[in-house]
């Protein structure tokens, strides 16, 4: 299963050698973000000369990742795990407090394209490749008030989401023969349970909404998106294997805020240790069976049962019972949010 799932990496690289893509190995990156009903593209992280890297809040993924993504070696260097080691885009985009920001992610290879279980993805994008591991949201503030030159690497992070495994759930039979394909066949098998966020994510079109913290006070954010894949597992003999980040920054403005400023974060580089649970996790012996999501608590802290931000609303995936338990949950926090105002 390990030797499978590393052929597949070296079957992925080999092709983006053979089309000549300058710079990056990558697996995939932020295509682009739907925030206050705007949509924004992403950067080109093949070809730096591409004007639409004017145009972008998204930082650029890669400009520091060895492999395309960070390995549990590299968990805490503060600069690869805050945003890859990439410097500022010259954009920021608008989001107001409450609001979500729809972060879509493209796949670097087509391995999944028009495939059963992957959503809603517009043709000539190719989906999410991998379907097992852990969908995160982090934010930090840009403290000198300027996203576009902020060294993300002094960010104090905060957590405000973290999908691992829903054992009340599971893939979809589409997703799950689709993986069984790649081949990196879907772990929990058939007949356990278990929903990785990375499943809901590629069955959700490969995009993730993150809730901006209703009251949050207006000013200048990066949002941190995290894509943790396990399928290839950590073992002490290879300095390849381990649990892979895939992190994705959005440089965003919050308006239409109150008076919340963000808690005391983390540096990125201490928000999960190199030899942790999650750096080693082995999904083929333990079957999602023990994941616990790692990382510091979330906030606000009233969103601990919500453990997701909403999947695209265009997406068949969405259960709208879950939303509503959302939508019921952020008004709590209002509520919280106004006593607090009081006191
Ligand atoms: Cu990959």
């Amino acid at each position: 299963m390990v030797t499978f799932s590393k052929l597949s990496h070296f079957g992925a690289l080999l092709l983006l050698s053979i089309s000549a893509l300058p710079g990056a190995r990558a697996h995939g990156q932020i295509k682009g973000v739907l925030a206050n009903g705007v949509y924004s593209n992403g950067p080109n992280i093949y070809w730096d000369a591409d004007p639409a890297n004017e145009q972008t809040a998204v930082r650029k993924m890669y400009q520091a990742a060895g492999p395309s993504y960070v390995l549990p070696q590299d968990f805490v260097d503060n600069s690869k795990m805050a945003c890859e080691g990439a410097a500022g885009a010259p954009k920021t985009v608008t989001a107001s407090a409450g609001s979500f920001v729809r972060v879509d992610w493209v796949g670097a290879t087509g391995e999944l394209d028009g495939k059963p279980g992957t959503g809603n993805v517009p043709p000539g994008q190719n989906p999410w490749v991998h379907a097992m591991g852990t969908v995160a949201s982090y934010i930090a503030k840009c403290t000198n008030d300027d996203c576009t030159t902020y060294d993300a690497s002094q960010g104090s992070w905060v957590k405000l989401a973290m999908f691992g495994i829903d054992r009340t759930e599971t893939i979809s039979d589409g997703l799950r023969e689709t993986m069984k394909n790649k081949p990196e066949e879907y772990y929990p098998t058939p007949g356990t349970s278990g929903l990785w966020g990375m499943a809901r994510f590629v069955q959700a079109g490969s995009s993730w909404n993150v809730t901006i913290p209703e009251g949050l006070a207006n000013g200048h954010y990066i949002i941190r998106q995290e894509v943790g894949a396990v399928h290839n597992p950590w073992n002490a003999q290879d300095d390849s294997s381990g649990t892979q980040l895939y992190i994705g920054c959005v440089q965003i403005e919050v308006i239409n805020g109150g008076n919340t400023e963000l808690p005391k974060g983390a540096k990125a580089g201490s928000l999960y240790a190199t030899d942790s649970a999650f750096a080693r996790y082995n999904v083929y012996e333990d079957n999602g069976k023990t994941f616990v999501d790692p990382g510091p608590a979330l906030w606000p802290s009233s969103s601990n049962a919500k453990r997701e931000e909403h999947s695209s609303v265009s997406s068949s995936v969405n259960d709208p019972t879950k939303c509503n338990a959302g939508s019921k949950l952020k008004r709590m926090r209002k509520v919280k949010r106004s006593v607090q105002a009081i006191a």
